[in-house]
């Protein structure tokens, strides 16, 4: 479903066996020998997200990528799955949007958990110009997604995002701010066996 141009919503894009084997592996890397963690960003404010990057490292302090994790325990970037990039690529080739990814940002929202609006600008400026999209996944209870324009002053729209949905912004709408401003606690499937969410935002840097 095309929700603005560029911008799609694919409502239960993973089947159940699919969300369970996804689930599964994001437990399995955030607690992992390289595990995830609460980043510090610029300005000193925590973020409300345990994360962990695959394939580069997004350095919250300098909004930058690079191939340690210079900001937190200097540990070398674990590399990006090769399931994970196929899957990535399949769901951007699906709305017909060219995708080689290269580096996924993995977060775990506990019901506490949020983002504040922003916008994914930190990529190269060739991927930021071909409009190469932005492939989320979410795994997990529901998330109040925020999706607004290119400015920040823009409307917002607000969209829930449930287990299984996948989203995508490229083209035109690459650069729109987006957010979440709150989990559904407990919304998750029956069976999944998940308390809290997993999005996976796979990106071309
Ligand atoms: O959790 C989400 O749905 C959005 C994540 C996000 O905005 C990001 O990783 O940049």
């Amino acid at each position: 479903m095309e929700i603005a141009p560029g911008a799609f919503h694919l409502p239960g894009y993973l089947s159940l066996e699919e969300q369970k084997v996804l689930a599964t592996r994001c437990q399995a890397l955030i607690d992992g020998r390289v595990p995830g963690y609460v980043p510090r960003v610029r300005g000193g404010g925590v973020m409300h997200v345990r994360m962990l990057c695959l394939g580069r490292h997004w350095n919250g302090l300098i909004y930058k990528y690079e191939s340690s994790r210079s900001d937190f325990d200097g540990l070398a970037v674990p590399p990006l799955p090769e399931e994970f990039r196929r899957l990535a690529n399949g769901i951007a080739a699906s709305v017909g949007m060219p995708l080689d990814a290269d580096l996924c940002i993995l977060n775990y929202y506990d019901a506490a958990g949020r983002m504040g609006v922003h916008q994914d600008k930190d990529e190269s400026d060739a991927s930021l110009a071909a409009g190469h999209p932005v492939v989320s996944l979410s795994v997990g209870d529901a998330a109040r997604f925020l999706f607004g324009g290119v400015r920040r002053r823009d409307p917002v729209d607000a969209i829930r995002l449930e287990s299984g949905d996948a989203f995508v912004f490229g083209g035109p709408a690459r650069l729109r701010f987006h957010g979440v401003s709150r989990i559904a606690p407990g919304t998750a499937p029956p069976g999944l066996g998940v308390a809290g969410r997993f999005n996976l935002t796979f990106r071309q840097y």
